[in-house]
């Protein structure tokens, strides 16, 4: 079989590459090992930059960000007994929007069967040929147990964290750069109103929480634990107790409301660059690339912004430009840098450090990017998104 580009990985980051192609008239097949079911189900990320809507605008999905979304002002950073209020459209005019990766991923599949788009759901053995040379191409075993071979003028390696395309570059002398955390979050997902109306950030002695929702009806919350806590250590009651505690229950009167769990679940976390995002013809995107702790909600939205560089470098490869495609990676990891350097910074002052000089230092930074327009305006830039092209 033969396309222009073959997409290895329909999480958001392949889908929308391959939208953003189809609609520039580029051929291109999806490839995914998991159902369609299950990976629109994966309950991930829930915070869209402002320059995510533009990009999504581009494909044909902001109205309904906006329609289905909800656009927030800024977020609350806190703790004990302090509560701030930083506001990101009078900081640096710029919004971001509620916005559920689910949903992001089940309206690009819709956008992907009203177009006709080729994607194989549930492959198996995906193996990459020839990426260094202009004919690369991909072989798989289908559902139906059939190996096919896809050749094509570019891979785009949009996989994950633990797909085949990460392992291709880095065994051409790719480097890496990796920090682990002795803490994971604890996340669940209940059916009770946000008691909250934007996002709030608590730094607590026992350990950081976090307050997002995804809709009117359900919310999202987390707890720090330490890195390697199984899920069966905590019961429903001593989630919310801890969440309650942490966010501050009874402070000025604000309470927390509890309801039904409907899923829990221990997201480790690290920082994770992978550079260059480049092997000859094959190009990563996404968490193929790298890997962000989920604090300053930047996974998904780097996702994005990789594929908006990518796309247009990748049309005109297809086009028959052998030099398109040569600045993206140097120009996709300016971004992600500046992420991943936000998302550390997010993570190491907001949990709790059993060093007391740390946690000093924390709270004189919170004290600082609450009280100073210069250090609050430093925050809400990087949190409500960066340009694309940096
Ligand atoms: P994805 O979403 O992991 O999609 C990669 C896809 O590739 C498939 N795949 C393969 N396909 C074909 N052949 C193979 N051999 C393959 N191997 C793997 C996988 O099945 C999958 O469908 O990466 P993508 O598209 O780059 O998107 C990135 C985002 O998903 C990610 O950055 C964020 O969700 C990170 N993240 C969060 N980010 C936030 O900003 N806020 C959050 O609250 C948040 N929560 C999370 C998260 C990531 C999580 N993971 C990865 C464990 C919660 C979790 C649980
Ligand atoms: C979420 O809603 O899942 C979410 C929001 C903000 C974060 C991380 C996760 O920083």
């Amino acid at each position: 079989m033969r396309t222009q580009v073959v997409v290895v990985g329909a999480g958001p980051a392949g889908l929308l590459l391959a939208r953003l192609l189809g609609q520039r008239g580029v051929d291109v097949v999806v490839l995914e090992t998991r159902s369609r079911e299950y990976v629109e189900a994966r309950i991930r990320a829930g915070i869209l930059e402002h320059s995510t809507l533009e990009v999504l605008d581009g494909a044909g999905l902001g109205d309904v960000v906006r329609r289905d979304g909800a656009e927030h002002r800024g977020v609350y950073l806190q703790w004990p007994g302090e509560r701030h209020h930083l506001d990101f459209v009078d900081l640096v005019g710029r919004s971001v929007w509620l916005y559920g990766q689910t949903e992001v991923t089940r309206q690009l599949g819709l956008a992907h069967d009203a177009a006709g788009t080729q994607i194989a759901y549930e492959v198996a053995d995906v193996e990459l040929h020839d990426v260094d040379g202009e004919r690369p191409s991909v072989t798989y075993t289908d559902r139906d147990g059939v190996r096919t071979r896809v050749e094509a003028v570019a891979v785009a390696g949009c996989d994950g964290s633990f797909g085949p395309s990460r392992p291709v570059v880095a065994d051409a002398g790719g480097e890496t750069w990796e920090r682990t955390y002795d803490y994971s979050w604890l996340g669940i997902l209940a059916d009770v109103a946000p008691s909250t109306d934007e996002l709030i950030y608590a730094w607590h002695d026992d350990g950081f929480a976090l307050h997002s929702m995804r809709s009117a009806s359900v919310s999202r919350l987390y707890l720090q634990v330490p890195a390697g806590t199984e899920i069966g250590q905590w019961s429903d009651d001593r989630i919310w107790d801890a969440l309650s505690t942490r966010l501050g229950a009874g402070i000025d009167g604000w309470q927390l409301t509890p309801g039904p769990i409907t899923e829990k679940s221990v997201l480790p976390m690290r920082s994770h660059v992978c550079a260059p995002m480049r092997r000859g013809r094959l190009f990563l995107a996404g968490d193929a690339a790298h890997i962000v702790p989920p604090t300053g909600a930047k996974g998904l939205n780097l996702a994005v912004a990789d594929v908006a560089l990518l796309a247009p470098a990748l049309a005109d490869l297809a086009a028959g430009d052998p030099a398109a495609g040569e600045r993206y990676s140097e120009r996709a990891l300016r971004r992600v840098w500046r992420c991943t350097h936000f998302s550390w910074w997010m993570t190491t002052m907001l949990h709790r450090d059993d060093d007391p000089f740390t946690r000093q230092l924390q709270l004189s930074q919170l004290q600082w990017v609450t009280s100073s327009r210069a250090g609050a305006a430093g925050l809400a830039e990087n949190y409500a998104g960066l340009p694309i092209s940096l």
